[in-house]
């Protein structure tokens, strides 16, 4: 994955729990570089070690921590420059969510060795939607719930997700059934 990723995991821990502790997690996961260049390619097994060794000196799942990241993710891309991308779908959670491919196909354009994961949209109503996320990487779908926490804060929604298909268990690929409050429409 790009460094971004892997800057954004330090960015994350430095701030939830300081330098020092970031430094154990560094040493444990055997991260040899001083620093993570954005637009550089780490194997993903690097991402992966990270985690895992914050989930050991954190003393918490690692699944709470792919939460915590996914949440922490969308803050901080707004921060780094991306908040546009997010919001070009319109004001509204799903159509942002329905907007997602697209926004990784731009993304992809200056920078054409991201494998992005794909999403699509079901079961649309007023309140909810199905959610399908489809990757080449396993074990994220908890950092998918924590994105989808983060997007729903961008757009000052409440919602509620519920993983209801899970490759953990074989299904084909992960699904989501989220639930918010009805969008405001716009009247004319
Ligand atoms: F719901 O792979 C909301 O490297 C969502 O299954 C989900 O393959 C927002 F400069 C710049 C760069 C860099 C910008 F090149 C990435 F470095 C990408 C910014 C997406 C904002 C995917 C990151 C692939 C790297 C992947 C979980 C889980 C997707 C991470 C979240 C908006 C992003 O992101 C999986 C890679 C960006 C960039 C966004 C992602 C790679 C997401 C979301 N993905 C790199």
């Amino acid at each position: 994955m790009y460094g971004m990723v892997n800057k954004a995991v330090e960015a994350m821990v430095r701030s939830s729990y300081g330098d020092a502790t970031w430094q154990t997690i560094r040493q444990q996961a055997e991260v040899s570089e001083a620093l993570f260049v954005t637009m550089h390619q780490y194997p993903d097994d690097l991402t992966y070690r990270m985690i895992g060794a914050a989930s050991e000196v954190l003393a918490l799942p690692a699944d709470e921590i792919l939460r915590e990241f996914g949440r922490f993710w969308t803050s901080y891309t707004a921060r780094e420059g991306y908040r546009e991308l997010l919001y070009l779908a319109g004001d509204h959670f799903v159509a942002c969510l329905q907007h997602l491919d697209n926004l990784h196909a731009r993304v992809g354009l200056s920078y054409p060795q991201l494998t992005p994961p794909a999403f699509f949209c079901t079961d649309i109503t007023e309140r909810s939607v199905c959610l399908h996320y489809l990757s080449e990487r396993r074990g994220l779908a908890p950092m998918v719930v924590g994105l989808l926490h983060g997007l729903a804060d961008l757009f000052s929604t409440a919602i509620t997700v519920q993983q209801i298909a899970s490759r953990e268990m074989d299904a084909d690929h992960d699904i989501f059934a989220i639930t918010f409050e009805p969008h405001a429409a716009a009247s004319a």
